[in-house]
């Protein structure tokens, strides 16, 4: 796993050098509109922590944070209304996952039907 790269993009949103459409926030995680959207709700949720990737927040954040984040992310989908007509949340991981962004972040996506994600 690459050594947290402290100016990604969510790590300055993180450190208020750059503006978000923020939804949340709680003590260990902020969740914000995705710039963009793939769906009507496109919400990523981050650890405020330093963490990669999915791999690295789980194996190295407190239980604290990790419960946190998982809170956060459930009640996003509470509040907006979408677990009776469903949602997708997904984490990109590395070269194969496609991560852009080196900052652990889990996507939440609802609003539309999101089709089959596997071919
Ligand atoms: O997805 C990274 C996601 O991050 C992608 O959906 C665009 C989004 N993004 C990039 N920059 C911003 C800013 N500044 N605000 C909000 N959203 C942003 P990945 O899973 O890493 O491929």
């Amino acid at each position: 796993m690459p050594d947290y790269d402290d100016q990604n993009i969510f790590a300055r949103i993180l450190r208020g050098e750059i503006p978000n459409d923020t939804v949340a926030e709680s003590d260990h995680t902020l969740a914000f509109n995705d710039i963009i959207p793939q769906a009507p709700l496109h919400v990523l949720v981050i650890p405020k922590g330093a963490y990669v990737d999915y791999a690295d927040f789980h194996a190295n954040a407190s239980d604290a944070e990790i419960a946190d984040f998982h809170r956060v992310a459930a009640d996003i989908c509470a509040d907006h209304g979408v677990t009776d007509t469903g949602f997708r949340t997904i984490s990109n991981a590395g070269e194969h996952g496609v991560q852009e962004v080196p900052h652990f972040h889990l996507h939440i996506l609802a609003g539309r039907p999101l089709g089959r994600m596997l071919a």
